[in-house]
């Protein structure tokens, strides 16, 4: 059984559409400080995989908004529960210049303790340069050190989607959705299909469930 390790229950509703019969595990893990999400995520998921014993993905996701050097990042839930959304689309807007870019990001971490081919898979440029994004240096890309990653492997799937940032528009969605605007849309004016289609889960949870399909097969 994997389990989406996640006390959100709208990371896990779009997950259900990518991974059949997949289960929330509402489970709090340690957010280590680190500047980006690969980390946070990596070290997350071996916490989840040694409390759960069954194969774990993590999600870890941020918003990063171009004109405030990528803040609020690994904070972006702090920022949300403290500043609220309107309030970071309000300094947004009245500190930068229009258009206010921003990305978001996912990243989703799999730990099941078993080790995985020694090789990395061959990634595209794009996904080179979202894991060049989210910190990743060593060979699985986690930010931890090989000796650790031995130990416990995890793998990282990346996604994120560019949009910038707009007065709230739209009730779908959960979080920041309702600010986030893409391709003339805020993700909380899409059905949830037309958010995962675009968004950083989606496409962070379609490389997932390919690869974790073929290796549930193989
Ligand atoms: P878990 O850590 O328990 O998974 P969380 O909601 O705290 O739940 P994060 O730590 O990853 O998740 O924080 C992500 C922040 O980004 C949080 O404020 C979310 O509301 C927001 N967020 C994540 N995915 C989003 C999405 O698809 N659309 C809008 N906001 C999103
Ligand atoms: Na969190």
């Amino acid at each position: 059984m994997l389990r989406y390790v996640t006390t959100n229950s709208g990371k896990v509703r779009e997950a259900r559409e990518y991974l059949d019969g997949v289960e929330q595990l509402d489970y709090d893990y340690t957010e280590v400080q680190a500047s980006e999400l690969g980390p946070i995520a990596a070290h997350g998921a071996r916490e989840a995989y040694r409390h759960a014993g069954e194969p774990v993905v993590v999600d870890d996701s941020g918003l990063f908004v171009d004109g405030f050097d990528g803040f609020p990042g690994p904070y972006t839930a702090y920022v949300e529960h403290t500043l609220g959304i309107e309030t970071v689309q309000r300094l947004a807007a009245s500190e930068l210049d229009a258009p206010q870019r921003a990305a978001f990001r996912c990243v989703l971490a799999y730990c099941d303790g078993d080790a995985f081919a020694a090789t990395p898979d061959p990634v595209d440029r794009a996904d080179r340069s979202a894991a060049a994004a989210a910190g990743a240096e060593d060979a699985d890309g986690d930010g931890n050190d090989p000796a650790a990653d031995d130990a416990l492997p995890v793998k990282l799937f990346y996604g994120s989607v560019r949009g910038r940032l707009v007065e709230p528009r739209g009730d779908g969605g959960f979080g920041y959705d309702p600010i986030f605007e893409h391709d003339g849309r805020t993700l909380a004016e899409m059905s949830p299909a037309e958010k995962n289609a675009v968004s950083h889960r989606g496409r962070a949870l379609a490389k997932f469930a390919e690869w974790f399909q073929n290796r549930s097969a193989g």
